[in-house]
């Protein structure tokens, strides 16, 4: 790849991560005045190196199956965050009427099939957007985005014994945050790596650091190229850390104030600023920029969603199949 195009990719990462970051720092705020967001909130603060490397080598035709921690996912694809803040407020100017809210958000104009709450629940639909594309021929990949908390359920290695067994184009993203609730890692997993459970089905399986969304993006495109040439899926995991807690009712008692200050270090946004800034490839003024128009989406984002109203109770049975 040209250099010059190496450095307007990674600016449009650090762009994309910002506003992943405000976009959700704002929910946050809004959490605090009570009574602006329904429901629970379930940020990936810390986590958006993974959603941007990968995503970024992704075609507009891919399709993402997400989770319950999929803000960042669905910006990262190109969702619109006027329509996507307005779900999260449960309004009917939401992409999904305001009958989703932040929980179960699907954005089908930009192949953003589904996100599921369930956890485990997104690689065998992932596998079934997978299966439909090699059954109609298309070069299109699917990619599922999973915790490593849902690594341990059966449906995830279901999927993947399909996924392998039918050589299907599906990309499996472990974003291991060290978390699953309150139970650390090494309180739930019997292995190191997640990675190498890719051995298993005869996939390729590596690990990643997810909190550098170049290195991220380097080997989604190798593993991408992989699914996209028919050879089968692949398994990623992406070594992050999610930076509070489970949801925004979790105050993080838990958690080792210490390994949160290690964590604030390896901050995938505010290290890829001072790589950029030393290695003289944006300067402060761009910066600046880069902060003051991703504040003002936000704001144009909130400001929609507050003008929006919320569904009325007679559309409850609108949309869905079976009444
Ligand atoms: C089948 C199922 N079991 C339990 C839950 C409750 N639950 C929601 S998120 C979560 C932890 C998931 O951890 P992980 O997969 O690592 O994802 P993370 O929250 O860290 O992104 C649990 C246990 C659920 N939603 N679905
Ligand atoms: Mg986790």
């Amino acid at each position: 790849m040209e250099p010059q195009l190496n450095l307007v990719r990674l600016k449009t990462m650090y762009e994309k991560m910002v506003l992943i970051r405000k976009f959700e720092e704002r929910i946050i705020e809004l959490v605090q005045e009570q009574g602006r967001i329904p429901g629970m909130q379930i940020l990936a603060n810390g986590q958006e190196a993974v959603a941007v490397g990968i995503i970024e080598s992704l075609n507009a035709e891919d399709v993402i199956v997400s989770n319950h921690r999929s803000h960042g996912h669905l910006l990262a694809k190109g969702a619109d965050p006027k329509y996507l803040m307005a779900e999260i407020m449960g309004k009917s100017g939401g992409v999904n009427k305001g009958k989703s809210g932040t929980l179960h958000l699907a954005v089908p104009e930009v192949n953003a099939l589904m996100t599921s709450t369930v956890v485990g629940a997104g690689p065998p639909l992932a596998a079934g957007a997978a299966f439909a594309q090699q059954y109609r021929d298309e070069p299109n990949i699917t990619v599922v985005f999973f915790g490593d908390g849902a690594a341990a359920e059966g449906s995830v290695h279901e999927a993947m014994n399909l996924a392998a067994l039918w050589k299907l184009p599906l990309l499996f993203v472990c974003e291991n945050n060290c978390w699953a609730g309150a139970q650390s890692y090494s309180q739930h997993c019997s292995i190191g790596n997640i990675a190498q459970r890719g051995i298993a089905y005869d996939m390729p399986g590596e690990y990643v650091d997810g909190n550098d969304v170049e290195k991220v993006y380097d080997l989604a495109v190798s593993m991408t190229d992989y699914c996209r040439k028919g050879k089968g899926p692949a398994l990623i995991e992406a070594k992050t850390y999610r930076m509070r807690g489970h949801g925004e009712n979790d105050h993080q008692h838990y958690v080792d104030k210490e390994e949160l200050v290690f964590w604030t270090k390896k901050c995938p946004i505010g290290n890829l600023k001072e790589k950029m800034l030393k290695e003289g490839l944006i300067t402060e003024d761009e910066l600046q920029v880069v902060e003051t128009v991703s504040k003002a989406i936000v704001d144009e984002a909130v400001a929609f969603a507050d003008e929006s109203p919320f569904p009325y109770a007679e559309e409850a049975l609108d949309d869905v199949w079976v009444k």
